[in-house]
């Protein structure tokens, strides 16, 4: 049994990418600003973690209105955050297994850690909305977004939670669901499980420990266990 399972969240906790773009696109159109990321270009500018980056690497291809904007991302960004926010606080579920997951590395006494590039107010609404007003409390060490200033692909948000919780990578899980997170993760010394998603279905995940679909079933642990009992 792992001392601590660190999870990444966008993708892993929960496939809120398409939320993400949907915050970004709504910024943009308030702001007047003629762009719109579909689903094409935002897996593409998904190679670029953290939304003040990614904003930063789009400009870099001189998109109409650019100029306009270069000095003001972080007011951009924080736009984007309270959109997503409030699409996150109406409803989002866990991918499948997760919430088991949590519910039972607790009881076991297993430590539980959050590894990041997104916004702690993202954390905290998806953990809120999805395992209720407390869910934080649940988490022995949480590290997210500007936290460190190096975002995955780099170690150093996995780094840094290792550090809060004071446990040796070797003792830990990581769980990932793209290329990116693997990469840090990994770098880190972790140990990493991978469930691809949306965004990252075909990708490759280099020293992944195992890539699954997903972590198991979403309400009904064990069907499959009673289910092989029946025949
Ligand atoms: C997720 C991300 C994040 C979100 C946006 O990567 O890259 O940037 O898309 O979040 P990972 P912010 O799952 O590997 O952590 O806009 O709050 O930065
Ligand atoms: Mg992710």
């Amino acid at each position: 049994i792992p001392s601590a399972l660190i999870f990444d969240v966008d993708g892993t906790l929960a496939e809120t990418e398409e939320l993400h773009r949907q915050a970004f696109n709504a910024t943009f159109a308030a702001e007047q600003l003629p762009w719109h990321w579909d689903e094409p270009l935002y897996r593409r500018l998904l190679d670029v973690t953290g939304g003040k980056e990614r904003i930063a690497h789009f400009l870099k291809s001189g998109p109409d209105g650019a100029e306009r904007v270069a000095d003001r991302i972080p007011d951009l960004h924080r736009a984007k955050t309270d959109r997503y926010t409030a699409l996150v606080a109406a409803g989002t579920a866990l991918r499948p297994g997760v919430a088991r997951l949590i519910r039972e590395a607790k009881a076991a006494g297993v430590k539980l850690g959050i590894a990041t590039t997104t916004s702690l107010p993202n954390v905290e609404a998806l953990l809120q909305s999805s395992l209720g007003p407390d869910a934080m409390a649940l988490f022995d060490a949480v590290g997210a977004g500007d936290v460190v200033p190096a975002k995955k692909p780099a170690p150093d948000i996995y780094l840094y939670v290792l550090d809060a919780l004071k446990l040796p990578a070797a003792a830990c899980v990581a769980f990932e669901d793209s290329t990116n997170g693997v990469r840090a993760a990994r770098a880190a010394g972790l140990p990493t499980i991978v469930t691809p998603g949306l965004y990252t279905e075909g990708d490759d995940f280099p020293g992944a420990l195992a890539v699954l679909s997903d972590l198991g079933e979403p309400d009904a642990p064990y069907r499959h266990l009673a289910g092989a009992g029946a025949g």
